[in-house]
């Protein structure tokens, strides 16, 4: 099956906690959308099925009005039913092979990946992409796994070679580190990242859509370097 033609480059997960005072959740998100965000993964821990569900058909309308996927954290159940395009899984949740039975055909899967064998075991699953990280420290979500550090990325993506599997690094990524991540995480193998994602750096800014824009360009210009 083809894999769907997906921009991961500026990814963009959520955390409502994070939104500085007097700034609207789908505000915020429509901003940073419009100032380059590729693609959404709705992640909130601290809110029962119903106002999750709630969330989801709300950033489902944003993201559709303009043209950006929009993954779950966790929740395979809550994609199915708001018709999302994909699921992001931890290595906790439900097992890949059981979240594809549920979800439609085509649908996204993406995997957080923390050491070598989680990416080995990822290409088994044959996900649509991997989530690196934590790149860097972050206050965003507490850390079950050392830090791995730019390059402590390389032999993961290395793991990659040869798979159409995406990577996204994750955790602590800033438009103050941005540069140094994408040219520290690069394998011996030449594989680059796919993407990053970033949670504070966007979500808490008052300015969304600078935030998104300042990450946006740091990417282009890497990406159209000589
Ligand atoms: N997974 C690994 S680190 C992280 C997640 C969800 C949080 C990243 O948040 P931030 O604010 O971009 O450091
Ligand atoms: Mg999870």
């Amino acid at each position: 099956m083809k894999r769907k033609d997906i921009d991961y480059s500026l990814y963009l997960v959520t955390a409502r906690h994070l939104l500085p005072p007097n700034k609207a959740f789908l505000e915020s998100l429509e901003e940073a959308i419009v100032g380059g965000v590729t693609i959404v993964q709705l992640r909130e821990k601290d809110v029962d099925s119903r106002e999750f569900l709630e969330q989801a058909e709300l950033c489902k309308t944003v993201c559709e009005k303009h043209g950006v996927s929009l993954i779950i954290n966790d929740r395979v159940d809550v994609a199915v039913a708001i018709g999302a395009d994909g699921v992001h899984l931890g290595q906790t949740d439900m097992k890949v092979a059981q979240a594809r039975m549920m979800l439609p055909e085509g649908s996204i899967i993406g995997v957080s990946c923390n050491t070598v064998e989680h990416v080995r075991a990822a290409v088994l699953d044959d996900v649509d992409y991997i989530g690196i990280g934590s790149i860097w420290g972050t206050q965003t979500k507490k850390l079950t796994n050392p830090v791995i550090g730019v390059r402590g990325v390389g032999p993961m993506l290395e793991a990659l070679d040869g798979t159409n599997i995406k990577a996204i690094a994750i955790g602590g990524v800033k438009s103050t580190n941005l540069l140094r991540t994408l040219y520290g995480a690069v394998s011996a193998t030449n594989h680059k990242l796919d993407g990053i994602a970033v949670v504070s750096d966007i979500i808490a800014s008052k300015e969304p859509l600078n935030a998104a824009k300042a990450l946006k360009t740091i990417l282009s210009g890497f990406q159209s370097r000589g």
